[in-house]
C-alpha cells in the first residue's frame, strides 16, 4: 500500500507572487486582477497574493487584517520582529482575496549581503546601480524567507507558490538551493532578451535558435537580470509561458522548453441583451465627437457620421508594438481614400504615455472655444425659447401672425455669436499630439509621422492625434477611461512585432470592437487557432510572421480600407459578432489552464501522493475545480471553431491530462502551421 504522503496535496495553500499585485506597471495587473475570482472560487480563503508594499497605491487598495490562519499569523510576527515591514489584509477587487505586501525599503539594508549570497549560491552578478535589480533582490529575498519559514510551521499542507515574470522570480533559485519544500510555478510574459532584441533592429524569429545569449545579454548591460530570469524558468517545478510564440522563445533564450501555454483571460461580464453594449459604443462615441469637434476647430469640415475612429494603444515601445507600421499604413490608407474620393474620415489615435511637459495650449485652446461656443448656443437657445413663448403667448389664437427671426434673434445675440465664431479661426493646422513632448526632436512617433506627412490637412482622409499619456475621465482634454473611449472607437489598430499575449486586442474584443493583431501576437496566434476565419469574425490577422513588411503594410492598410467602406449597419453587425467571442477569453474557461498547471508541479513534487510510492499503484482521480464549462452553453453555432467537436476548457491551453498523467515537461504547440522538417523537431515556425 502507498505511504500516506506527509502533506495534504489535495487540499493545498496557493501563493501568488508577481510585481504586479495590488501596484499597476502593465499587464501582469491586469492577468492577476482579472484572475482573482476564478482562483477564490477555487481555493478560498487558501489563496494569497504576494507582491511588493507600494505606499502610494496599498492604502487605496487593500483593507488591513490580521491573518486567521495561525502558522501565518506566526510566521507574519517573527519577519516583523526581523524588521520586515508587512501590509497583509484584503485586496478590495472582485474576489477581494488575500494579500500579503512586503516593503522592500524595510530590509535594503540587508542588500550587499544578500547580493553576496546570490553570487555564492548561484553565481549570479548584479552591478550596483541598477535600481529594479536591487528590488528584485531584496523582493525575492524576503519572498524565500517568508515561505521558508512558513512551510517550517505548517508541517501538514502542500504549498504551491506561482511566481510572474522575472522580478517575482529570484525565490524560486533561492527556494530551491535552500530545499524548501515548496513547489514552485514560474510563468513569463516575455522574456527580457526577447524584448530587448525585437527592438533593435533584428530579424528576430529567424535567428531565434541562433542567438549566443550571454553575449546579447552582456552586450545590452542586462546580463545578471538574464540569469535571474533563466534560474527562475530552470530551478521552478513547472515553467510556463502565455502564448505558443513566447514558448518558443523561451526554449531557445531561456532554454528551458516550457511545460505548457496558460493564456491569458478576462473578466468578462456579459450584457443581457446585445443592445446594451451597443448602446454603450453609440454614448461612448459622443464623447470622442466632442473632443474631436474641439480639437479641429477652425478646420472642422468633415461629416461627424461619416468618420471612423481608430486607435492603437499601450507600452510605448515604437517597434514592438508595431506603431512605425501602423502610422505607414495610415499614410497609405490616406492615400488609396484619397484617390477613391471617399467621403470617409479617419481619426486614428494613438494612445502611448511618454515623457511630457503637460498639454499643448493649442489642445486646451480648441477644447475652450468650443464650450465656450456650445454655452453661447445655449443661452442663445435659452433667449430664443422665452421670446417664441412670448410671441405665441400673445397672439391671443390668432395663428397667422409668425415671428421674423429678427424677432427671435437680437442683434447683441448676433454679435455675441459672431465673436464666438470668430475666436475658431485658425491659422495653423489642428496639432498631431495633444501634449508638449519632452523630446519633440526624436520622437520616434513624431518623426514617423513626420516623415509620412500625416499633418491633418483639410483634404487628408486621416487625421492623425497622438495622445502620449493615460486616458483618465478627469483629464481636461479626452476626459474619457481608457475602457470608454475603446467602447466609442470603431476598430483597434495592434501591429504588434513582438507582442508576448497583447490584452489590447483582447480588451477590444470582449467590449465588442473589432481589431486588427498580429501572428505574431500571442493573441493573435489563440485566436487563428480557435476560429476558422478570424477576419468574418471582427478578428482582423495580420501576417508578419512570413510576410515581408512591405506586404504586411499593404495587408494592414488593405483592412483598414476595408473597414472603411462597410456600411453602419455591417459595423454593428461585426461588434455583435466579435463580442460573442468573448467565453474564449473568460477565465471561467482559461482559469482550468493554470490549475492545470499547480496539478503538474504538485505531481512532480509529490509523486507518491498520486501514483502511490515509488510510481507505481493506481493513480488518484483529481478535480481540477468545480468551474463551470461556459463555452457550450453562450458560444453560438458561428463562429466556426477550428478545433473537431465543440472547444471545452481544456481545449485552449497545451497542458492535458495525458501529458501531466506521463509526467513529462514538453508543451504541445499542434496548432502551429509547421513545415515537414519543423513537424520533426516539433518547431513552431520555420526554421
Ligand atoms: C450602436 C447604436 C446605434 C448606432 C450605432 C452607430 O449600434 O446602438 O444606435 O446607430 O451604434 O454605429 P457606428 O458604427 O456608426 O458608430
Ligand atoms: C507583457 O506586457 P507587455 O505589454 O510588456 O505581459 C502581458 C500580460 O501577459 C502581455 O499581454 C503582453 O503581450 C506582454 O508585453
Amino acid at each position: 500500500m502507498a505511504a500516506e504522503p506527509k502533506r495534504d496535496v489535495r487540499n493545498h495553500v496557493l501563493f501568488e507572487c508577481a510585481w504586479e499585485v495590488a501596484n499597476k506597471v502593465g499587464g501582469i495587473y491586469t492577468v492577476i486582477k482579472t484572475k482573482v475570482p476564478v482562483t477564490v472560487q477555487e481555493y478560498g480563503d487558501r489563496y494569497c497574493l504576494i507582491g511588493p508594499l507600494s505606499y502610494k497605491t496599498a492604502p487605496m487598495e487593500v483593507e488591513p487584517q490580521e491573518p486567521t490562519d495561525p502558522h501565518l499569523a506566526a510566521t507574519l510576527d517573527a519577519m516583523r520582529s526581523a524588521g520586515v515591514k508587512i501590509l497583509y489584509g484584503r485586496w478590495l477587487i472582485e474576489g477581494a482575496p488575500h494579500v500579503l505586501l512586503f516593503d522592500t525599503g524595510s530590509q535594503y539594508s540587508r542588500l550587499d549581503e544578500w547580493k553576496g549570497d546570490l553570487w555564492n549560491l548561484a553565481g549570479i552578478p548584479t552591478p550596483p546601480n541598477d535600481h529594479e535589480t536591487n528590488e528584485t533582490i531584496v523582493f525575492g529575498y524576503i519572498v524565500a524567507w517568508f515561505l521558508g519559514e512558513y512551510v517550517a510551521r505548517s508541517l501538514d499542507i502542500a504549498v504551491v507558490a506561482h511566481f510572474h515574470e522575472w522580478q517575482a522570480g529570484l525565490a524560486i533559485p533561492l527556494l530551491r538551493k535552500r530545499h524548501v519544500d515548496v513547489t514552485t510555478v514560474f510563468t513569463t510574459h516575455a522574456t527580457l532578451l526577447g524584448r530587448y532584441l525585437c527592438a533593435g533592429s533584428v530579424d528576430f524569429y529567424n535567428n531565434l535558435q541562433y542567438f549566443d545569449v550571454d553575449h546579447e545579454a552582456g552586450k545590452r548591460g542586462i546580463y545578471h537580470r538574464y540569469c535571474i530570469e533563466r534560474s527562475s524558468a530552470h530551478c521552478a517545478d513547472v515553467f510556463t509561458t502565455v502564448s505558443h510564440i513566447t514558448a518558443y522563445e523561451s526554449e531557445h533564450l531561456l532554454k528551458r522548453k516550457p511545460d505548457g501555454v496558460l493564456p491569458n483571460g478576462l473578466n468578462v461580464v456579459k450584457f443581457q441583451a446585445m443592445h446594451e453594449f451597443q448602446n454603450l459604443h453609440q454614448t461612448a462615441k459622443a464623447k470622442i465627437n466632442e473632443f474631436v469637434r474641439g480639437h479641429f476647430y477652425g478646420h472642422y469640415d468633415f461629416d461627424m457620421d461619416n468618420t471612423i475612429y481608430m486607435f492603437t494603444a499601450g507600452r510605448y515601445e515604437y517597434r514592438n508594438k508595431g506603431v512605425d507600421m501602423f502610422i505607414e499604413s495610415l499614410a497609405r490608407l490616406n492615400y488609396r481614400l484619397k484617390k477613391a474620393n471617399s467621403k470617409t474620415t479617419v481619426v486614428a489615435f494613438i494612445i502611448m504615455p511618454a515623457s511630457t511637459h503637460s498639454y499643448t495650449i493649442d489642445a486646451l485652446k480648441g477644447q475652450a472655444v468650443t464650450k465656450q461656443l456650445k454655452d453661447t448656443v445655449a443661452e442663445i437657445q435659452n433667449r430664443i425659447g422665452a421670446r417664441l413663448f412670448e410671441h405665441a403667448i400673445r397672439s391671443n389664437g390668432d395663428h397667422s401672425v409668425n415671428p421674423t427671426p429678427d424677432d427671435l434673434l437680437s442683434e447683441e445675440d448676433k454679435i455675441l455669436l459672431k465673436r464666438r465664431i470668430f475666436a475658431l479661426k485658425r491659422n495653423a493646422l489642428p496639432p498631431v499630439t495633444t501634449h508638449n513632448m519632452a523630446d519633440d526632436n526624436n520622437d520616434p512617433i513624431l518623426n514617423q509621422i513626420r516623415r509620412v506627412q500625416l499633418f491633418n490637412h483639410s483634404n487628408d482622409r486621416v487625421k492623425v492625434v497622438f495622445h502620449p499619456d493615460f486616458l483618465n475621465s478627469n483629464n481636461p482634454i479626452l476626459g474619457l477611461d481608457y475602457e470608454e473611449f475603446v467602447r466609442g472607437c470603431h476598430l483597434g489598430v495592434f501591429p504588434s512585432y513582438y507582442e508576448p499575449w497583447g490584452y489590447t486586442p483582447a480588451e477590444c474584443t470582449v467590449m465588442g470592437i473589432p481589431s486588427v493583431t498580429t501572428n505574431l501576437s500571442g493573441f493573435g496566434c489563440f485566436m487563428q487557432d480557435l476560429i476558422e476565419r478570424p477576419q468574418d469574425e471582427g478578428c482582423y490577422i495580420v501576417d508578419r510572421r512570413s510576410a515581408s513588411v512591405e506586404d504586411s503594410v499593404n495587408q494592414l492598410t488593405e483592412h483598414m480600407f476595408t473597414f472603411c467602406a462597410k456600411t453602419r449597419r455591417q459595423r454593428i453587425n461585426q461588434r455583435n459578432r466579435v463580442e460573442r467571442l468573448s467565453p474564449l477569453l473568460d477565465w471561467k474557461n482559461l482559469g482550468i489552464e493554470y490549475s492545470k498547471a499547480r496539478q503538474l508541479a504538485l505531481r512532480r513534487a509529490y509523486p507518491d501522493a498520486f501514483y502511490g510510492a515509488g510510481g507505481e499503484g493506481e493513480e488518484e482521480e483529481f478535480e481540477f475545480s468545480s468551474m463551470e464549462r461556459v463555452i457550450p452553453n453562450s458560444v453560438p453555432a458561428s463562429p466556426r471553431f477550428r478545433m473537431t467537436g465543440i472547444a471545452t476548457p481544456g481545449d485552449m491551453g497545451t497542458l492535458t491530462e495525458e501529458m501531466q498523467a506521463l509526467n513529462t515537461s514538453d508543451y504541445r504547440g499542434g496548432h502551429w502551421p509547421v513545415t515537414e522538417e519543423d513537424e520533426e523537431e516539433g518547431y513552431p515556425f520555420p526554421l
